[in-house]
């Protein structure tokens, strides 16, 4: 991967800022958007838009195919059998919590078990949290062990005959730990149990084969791959939403309307009510060309060098303290002595330096860890080797400054 030639297809990329060179080091909070999607939706917006699965009309038309040909795209990025379990979604969260609401509130009972981690976002634990007090099941939490890994052992004894739902993260936002899905996935179906993958964070990074993990829902946000915000996907298996119910009702999923009853479109449109995100898929059909055109072997390779690289470099800092195992996905999360993750952004922010600090919308993960917040610097495609080197003396910088303050 020639990541000069990736960075000329994010103009973005290409500006200072507070007087420095951008170094963005966020795209775990959202990705930057090459020019292949910006001309994506410039091109739907100027040549084609119209309202899709409506009518005879050529733009409608066009519309339609940029649309249904977005989730043929999505289907073999994430190597579904069929289109029909291919659900368009706002994000990650929308996903989640479509699972949540009709499958979730419909299968558990009284007695029942939801097993997750202490490790996920917050998207996947409060629509669990919700499904628990409706129905009155128990939400179990894996142990973690002293690195923020899960240890199979630990799955074996925590997940039971009672557990209806397994939901776990592929990739942790903060840790970086790459957990095994598909031995989770075997573990939960040997108890009948179904498997939720929230991969927000793998998706983007790494070739994902929704066969091979064998789960029953996969979610993922377009944001985080080069898409545009507010487009995101939850792969079903057909036999489970086939017996879902939709959670959102009005035009563009139904079938047939009477007065007093009325029946659903099949899948997936049957879960798609009111005017689609149109744009937004188009815009992730065309992300998806762009990371396979990439390789995202060759995007993930990368990333595990940069990854390897920072805690390098920045275990070289006195008083540095990096969080989640040696084996990690392309991010890196740390303290500094005790200078609050949010000075620590802001001085690097003041060198052109983006990174994000705070909870990472994780609390109970940072309860775990024993802190309020954290920093965290996260790689994607286009970053490089000497983005890490002005991290690190934009990091040095911070400590002397905060050690000059507090002499
Ligand atoms: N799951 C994981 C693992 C995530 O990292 C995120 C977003 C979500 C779910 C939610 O995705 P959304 O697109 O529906 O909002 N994570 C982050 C983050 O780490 N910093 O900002 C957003």
């Amino acid at each position: 991967m020639d990541v000069i030639e990736v960075r000329k297809q994010f103009p973005i990329l290409d500006q200072n800022v507070n007087g420095k060179p951008l170094v963005y080091l966020d795209s775990a909070a959202t990705s930057q958007k090459p020019l292949k999607v910006i001309e994506a939706l410039d091109d739907y917006y100027r040549r084609y838009n119209s309202n899709v699965h409506r009518g005879v009309h050529t733009l409608g038309t066009l519309a339609t195919d940029g649309y249904e040909g977005a989730r043929e795209k999505v289907r073999s990025f994430v190597n579904a059998k069929s289109t029909e379990e291919i659900i368009f979604t706002r994000g990650t969260t929308t996903a989640i919590n479509l699972v949540a609401s009709s499958y979730g509130r419909s299968t558990v009972t009284e007695g029942d078990e939801i097993v997750i981690t202490p490790m996920e976002h917050h998207s996947n634990i409060i629509p669990w949290q919700q499904v628990a007090k409706v129905t009155g099941a128990t939400l179990k939490y894996l142990p973690l062990q002293a690195d923020g890994s899960i240890s199979l052992d630990d799955v074996e004894n925590t997940i039971t005959d009672k557990t209806k739902i397994v939901a776990v993260m592929q990739v942790s936002n903060v840790l970086g730990v790459i957990n095994p899905v598909k031995e989770i996935a075997a573990i939960a179906h040997k108890h009948g149990a179904i498997m939720v993958v929230d991969g927000a964070q793998s998706a983007p990074h790494m070739k994902i084969d929704v066969q091979d993990i064998d789960c029953d829902f996969f979610a993922f946000s377009g944001h985080k791959m080069g898409g545009p915000t507010g487009i995101g996907v939850l792969y079903g298996k057909k036999a489970l939403l086939n017996q879902m119910e939709p959670i959102e009702f009005g035009g563009e999923m139904i079938d047939f309307v009477g007065l007093q009853e009325s029946t659903w479109k099949e899948l997936p449109w049957k879960f798609e009510g009111g005017t689609p995100i149109i744009a937004g898929a188009i815009g992730l059909g065309a992300a998806i060309d762009f990371l396979e055109e990439v390789g995202l072997d060759a995007i993930a390779n990368h990333e595990h060098d940069l990854a390897q690289y920072a805690v390098e470099r920045m275990s070289e800092i006195e008083g540095m303290t990096i969080y989640g195992p040696k084996e990690r996905a392309g991010l890196v999360t740390f303290n500094i002595d005790d200078v609050h993750p949010h000075d620590v952004a802001t001085v690097l922010d003041a060198e052109g330096i983006a990174v994000r600090a705070g909870h990472h919308c994780a609390q109970p993960l940072m309860k775990w860890l024993e802190v309020s917040a954290t920093a965290r610097a996260s790689f994607y495609l286009y970053n490089t080797k000497d983005e890490i080197d002005v991290l690190v003396n934009g990091l040095i910088k911070t400590k002397e400054y905060f050690g000059d303050v507090f002499r």
